[in-house]
């Protein structure tokens, strides 16, 4: 289907254009990311290439260990090339959301962890402005403990409404790898994200945000004719 190939269409350019012999890759998480491991692997197989992966996520180390790639961690290789990874929404300025996989904790130390940090996305995720298209908020993880205070601080200082995230699969809200819960806040207006990212880091109680201010090098889109579109 269309956003499927969309998806893998930005993937295999990412990791064509992004990753060479002997690299060290950091790996996202979410769905279009597999598609950029598989083509990772398929290079890896075809042109006998060494890299070291290391993941975002309890997923992203599945993926590396089911791809046969060499799994590492940030201790072992505390600073890497590339590293690639999803979006749930990019605007003009690449201000990113990302989270809506839960994993955006792992997923910025890891960003900020590489020289270069590459997003793939589908058409979906190309905006203008943040919240165009993404209906479902940022997410912000927290300390299970803090949740409700920070929900209030965030709804009185900032507005909209920051939802406990609820598990599909298994009763009461959605806990991390990293054990903690996730607040998604839906905003109402357009901020200064830049300015919000660290006002809400602030509250006691914050984690981490999804909000991904300045970070992505380029983002890759696959777009609805097959094309792909790269923006800087
Ligand atoms: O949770 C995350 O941050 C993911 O990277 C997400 O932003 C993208 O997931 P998708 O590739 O499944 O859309």
């Amino acid at each position: 289907d269309k956003v499927e190939s969309a998806k893998r269409a930005a993937a295999h350019r990412a990791v064509d254009n992004h990753v060479k012999d002997a690299y060290k890759v950091g790996i996202g998480s979410g769905s279009t990311v597999v598609y950029a491991v598989e083509r990772l692997a398929q290079r890896v197989h075809e042109e006998k290439l060494k890299v070291v992966c290391v993941p975002t996520s309890f997923q992203a180390r599945q993926l590396i260990v089911n791809n046969n790639l060499e799994l590492s961690d940030l201790e072992i290789t505390y600073e890497l090339d590339v590293t690639i990874d999803g979006a749930d929404e990019a605007d003009k300025q690449l201000t990113l959301i990302k989270g809506g996989g839960g994993c955006q904790l792992q997923e910025k130390i890891v960003a900020a962890a590489a020289k270069t940090f590459v997003v793939i996305a589908d058409y979906r995720k190309d905006s203008t402005v943040l919240g165009e298209q993404w209906k479902q908020g940022v997410p912000i993880e927290v300390i299970p403990m803090a949740y409700c205070p920070v929900k209030l601080k965030i709804e009185k200082e900032l507005g909209g409404q920051a939802i406990l995230r609820q598990a599909k699969a298994k009763a009461g809200p959605v806990v991390t790898d990293n054990g903690n819960f996730i607040l998604d806040w839906v905003f109402d207006k357009i901020h200064d994200w830049e300015k919000v990212n660290q006002q809400i880091m602030m509250i006691p109680g914050v984690v981490e945000t999804g909000f991904f201010v300045g970070m992505a090098s380029v983002a890759y889109f696959g777009m609805q004719d097959g094309s792909v579109k790269e923006r800087h």
